[in-house]
C-alpha cells in the first residue's frame, strides 16, 4: 500500500544510504529491499529485471553488462508496521527513501555527494571478504557526516563466511577512524541479500553457511533490515516551517524536458508552480520557477503538488541547474553547504582520430562534436575536467578520477557512434608548497599462498611498499601496500599473468606524497605493422616465436599500428600481411595441422593501461586499436632519437 503524499511528515521520512565496498552485494539487498516491500507487483518487478545480475537497480546498458554499479539511484518503498505496545490493529507506516551507491573507487565522489540526501546507512560488509579499502573510504565519509552506520554483514550464506572476525574488523576500522562510543555501539544485522533473509541473531547466521536458506527459520524475510531502518535511522532534522532551501546533489537528463536536478529538501517546502530562486555555486541568483516536482515512489517518479522537509524530489524545467545549488525561497535566499566534489586524480588527451581507416565506423568523428559530446557529459558528470589542449583545437585534455571513469565515458561515446584517439592515461601531479606532490593509494591484494612472492615482487617493482600481511584462512594471504597511483597503471593485467589469474586486487585513494623517482616504462617492446592490408595465417605462424599477437588473420591493419606484444624490450617493426609464396611443391600434411595461439583479446580499458607515451589507442564503434603515434617508419625513428637526445640531456 502506497503512502498518501499528504500524510507523509518529516517523522515518518527514513533516508537511507547502502554503502559497502565494490560487489558487497548492495544493488541485490536494495532489489530484495523493493520486491518485499509489497509495494508492487511481482510481475511488474520482473520485468524490469536484466543484466549480467539481473538486477533492476543497476538500470543502464553499461551497468548490465558489467555488473556493476556506476550511477547512484534513489527508490521509495512504503513500509507498514504494527504500533509497538498500541491499541489491536493499529499499524504505523513509513516512508524510506533507498539510495543505491556504487562501490567502486572511481566512483567514490558520487557516493560522497549523495550521502548528504541521507540520515543514516547501512554498511554492507561481505561475511568472507571482511572490511576491504572501499569499505574504509566510505565509512570515512559516513562518520565524516555524522552518519551513525547499522552494519549489515551480509552473504552468510557463503560457506566460508567469518561472521565474528568480519565484525571484529568493522569495530577496529570504526577505532582506527575515530569513530565516537555511539557510532561504535552499532546495530548488527546478517543477512542474505540474494537468498532474501536477514535476522538479528549471530548464532542463527553462524550455521547458514553453505545454506541457501535460515535453518532456524525457513520463512525469514528481510523484516530485520527493514526494521533497522525504521528504529535506527533517525528521522531528518529538518524544519518544514523555515523557508524553502533544496540542495541539488545529482542531475538527470532527459532529451523531452532537459535537465532534471534531484536532492533533497532540507528546510521548508515546496509547491508546484511557487518561484523559486535558484543559487549557484559562485553566488548567482536566479529567478526561476519549476514546471513540475515528482516525489520517489519505488522505482518510479510520480508528480506531486507538494514536497516537504527532510524527503527527496526532482525538479523538471529548471532554466539553469547544477550539482551543488541550492533552491531556495525568493524571500528568504539563503544557500546551504556546497557539496565537495573530488579532485581528479587522472588526466588522458582525447584527439581526432587521424589514422588511415578514421572514418570508416564512426558516425561523429570531428572536434567540434567531440567538444559538444564532451560539454554535454560535464553537465552531470561531476567529477570530469575538460580543457583545450594543444594541436589547433583537435585535442582535449580530459581528466577524471581514474580508468574505470574516463573508460566508462570512452565506451559510451563508442557506443553511440563517436570514433576519436587518446593518449596514455597520466596520474594528476599537485603542486603543493613548491612541490610535486603524487596520489599514494591504499592498495589491498588478496592472493593465493602459492603466488604471494610474486604478487609481492611485482608490487615492489612498482614502488608498492608493504603494510600489513596476514593469512586468510588456510590457503590465502592478504596483503595492504602504499603504492604511488602511477605503480597502478597496467597492474591489475600483470598481476593476473604473474598469478595465473588467481590474485585479487583493489586501492583506494588514500593521500598526497612528494613525487619519487622517475615513473616506469612497459617492460616489452611492441610488434609493429610495417603496411596496411589484412593479416594473414601465414604471418601469424612465422610470428608466434616473437611475441603475443593481438590480431588474429582477416583482421585490417594498417602501418604503424601495434599487433602484438614483443617478447623482448624493444619494439620491433614486422610484416603481419605477408602472403605464403606459392610454389610447386605440395604442402605437407605436417604443416596444414599448425594451431596459431589465440590472439590476446584487449579490452578498451586494457589497451589504456598497456600503452606508452609515443602510442595512443584508437577508439571507433566496432574496433579498439593501438598504434604509434607516429605512423611513419622513418619518421618515428628520428622522433624517437630526438627524445632519447632529449632525455640525455636532462
Ligand atoms: N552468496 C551471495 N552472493 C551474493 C549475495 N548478494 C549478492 N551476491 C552476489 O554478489 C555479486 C555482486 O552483487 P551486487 O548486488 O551487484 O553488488 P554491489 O555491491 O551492488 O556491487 P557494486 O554496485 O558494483 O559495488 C553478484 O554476483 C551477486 O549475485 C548474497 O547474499 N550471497
Ligand atoms: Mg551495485
Amino acid at each position: 500500500m502506497a503512502l498518501d503524499p499528504k500524510d507523509i511528515t518529516p517523522a515518518i521520512i527514513r533516508n537511507v544510504a547502502i554503502i559497502a565496498h565494490v560487489d558487497h552485494g548492495k544493488t541485490t539487498l536494495v532489489d530484495q529491499l523493493l520486491k518485499q516491500s509489497g509495494n508492487f507487483r511481482v510481475g511488474e518487478l520482473e520485468k524490469l529485471m536484466g543484466g549480467q545480475h539481473d538486477l533492476i537497480m543497476d538500470s543502464n546498458p553499461l551497468e548490465r553488462e558489467r555488473g556493476i554499479t556506476i550511477l547512484s539511484k534513489n527508490c521509495a518503498v512504503s513500509y507498514a508496521r504494527p504500533v509497538k505496545g498500541g491499541a489491536d490493529g493499529a499499524i504505523e507506516q513509513f516512508h524510506i527513501n533507498i539510495i543505491d551507491t556504487p562501490g567502486h573507487a572511481d566512483f567514490g565522489g558520487e557516493v560522497e555527494r549523495v550521502l548528504r540526501l541521507a540520515d543514516g546507512c547501512l554498511l554492507l560488509v561481505d561475511s568472507s571478504e571482511g572490511a576491504m579499502p572501499q569499505t574504509r573510504f566510505v565509512l570515512s565519509k559516513a562518520i565524516e557526516f555524522g552518519l551513525r552506520p547499522i552494519v549489515v554483514v551480509n552473504k552468510c550464506d557463503r560457506p566460508d563466511a567469518r561472521i565474528a572476525e568480519v565484525i571484529n574488523e568493522v569495530f577496529d576500522l570504526l577505532v582506527e577512524l575515530g569513530a565516537d562510543d555511539h557510532a561504535l555501539d552499532f546495530p548488527i544485522v546478517y543477512s542474505s541479500g540474494r537468498a532474501g533473509w536477514a535476522t538479528m541473531d549471530q548464532d542463527a547466521a553462524i550455521a547458514a553457511a553453505g545454506r541457501d536458506h535460515l535453518p532456524s527459520d525457513d520463512d525469514a524475510d528481510l523484516r530485520p533490515v527493514f526494521e533497522a531502518i525504521v528504529d535506527h535511522i533517525p528521522r531528518p532534522k529538518v524544519d518544514d516551517t523555515k523557508p524553502l532551501q533544496m540542495l541539488i546533489t545529482t542531475l538527470d537528463y532527459n532529451d523531452y524536458v532537459g535537465r532534471i536536478g534531484i536532492g533533497r529538501v532540507f528546510n521548508g517546502r515546496i509547491r508546484h508552480g511557487q518561484p523559486v530562486v535558484v543559487i549557484k555555486r559562485d553566488g548567482k541568483m536566479l529567478q526561476d520557477r519549476p514546471a513540475k516536482i515528482l516525489r520517489f515512489i519505488g522505482l518510479g517518479r510520480v508528480e506531486t503538488q507538494e514536497v516537504i522537509a527532510g524527503d527527496i524530489c526532482a525538479l523538471v524545467g529548471l532554466t539553469s541547474v547544477d550539482i551543488g545549488d541550492t533552491i531556495a525561497d525568493p524571500e528568504n535566499p539563503s544557500a546551504l553547504p556546497p557539496v565537495k566534489v573530488d579532485e581528479p586524480t587522472l588526466t588522458m588527451v582525447f584527439r581526432v582520430n587521424d589514422s588511415p581507416f578514421a572514418g570508416m565506423e564512426g558516425e561523429y568523428v570531428t572536434s567540434r562534436q567531440i567538444r559538444e559530446r564532451l560539454d554535454k557529459e560535464l553537465r552531470s558528470n561531476v567529477a570530469l575536467r575538460v580543457e583545450a589542449g594543444g594541436g589547433a583545437g583537435e585535442e582535449f585534455i580530459v581528466s577524471g578520477r581514474g580508468l574505470l571513469h574516463l573508460g566508462i565515458l570512452l565506451e559510451t561515446m563508442r557506443r553511440e557512434g563517436f570514433e576519436l584517439a587518446v593518449g596514455k592515461p597520466q596520474v594528476v601531479i599537485k603542486e603543493i608548497d613548491g612541490v610535486e606532490h603524487e596520489p599514494i593509494e591504499w592498495l589491498v591484494i588478496d592472493a593465493p599462498n602459492a603466488v604471494v612472492g610474486s604478487a609481492m615482487e611485482l608490487v615492489g617493482s612498482r614502488k608498492g611498499e608493504v603494510k600489513s600481511m596476514e593469512p586468510r584462512g588456510d590457503a590465502v594471504t592478504h596483503m595492504a601496500f602504499e603504492i604511488p597511483a602511477r605503480g597502478l597503471i597496467g597492474l591489475r593485467s600483470r598481476l593476473l599473468t604473474a598469478t595465473q589469474g588467481q590474485a585479487i586486487m583493489h586501492h583506494t585513494f588514500e593521500r598526497f606524497a612528494p613525487v619519487s623517482g622517475p615513473p616506469q616504462r612497459r617492460q616489452q617492446g611492441v610488434l609493429v605493422a610495417n603496411e596496411t592490408g589484412s593479416v594473414t595465417t601465414h604471418a601469424c605462424e612465422l610470428m608466434a616465436e616473437r611475441g603475443v599477437l593481438f590480431v588474429s588473420p582477416g583482421d585490417k591493419v594498417y602501418a604503424g599500428q601495434i599487433v602484438g606484444e614483443h617478447n623482448r624490450d624493444n619494439d620491433l617493426v614486422v610484416n603481419i600481411t605477408r602472403l605464403k609464396h606459392l610454389s610447386n611443391v605440395r604442402a605437407s600434411s605436417k604443416e596444414a595441422t599448425i594451431v596459431l595461439k589465440p590472439a590476446r583479446k584487449m579490452t578498451l580499458e586494457a589497451c589504456l593501461e598497456y600503452i606508452e607515451d609515443d602510442e595512443l589507442v584508437e577508439i571507433a564503434p566496432a574496433t579498439v586499436r593501438m598504434r604509434k603515434r607516429v605512423l611513419d617508419e622513418s619518421l618515428r625513428k628520428r622522433s624517437e632519437r630526438q627524445t632519447r637526445d632529449k632525455e640525455a640531456a636532462v
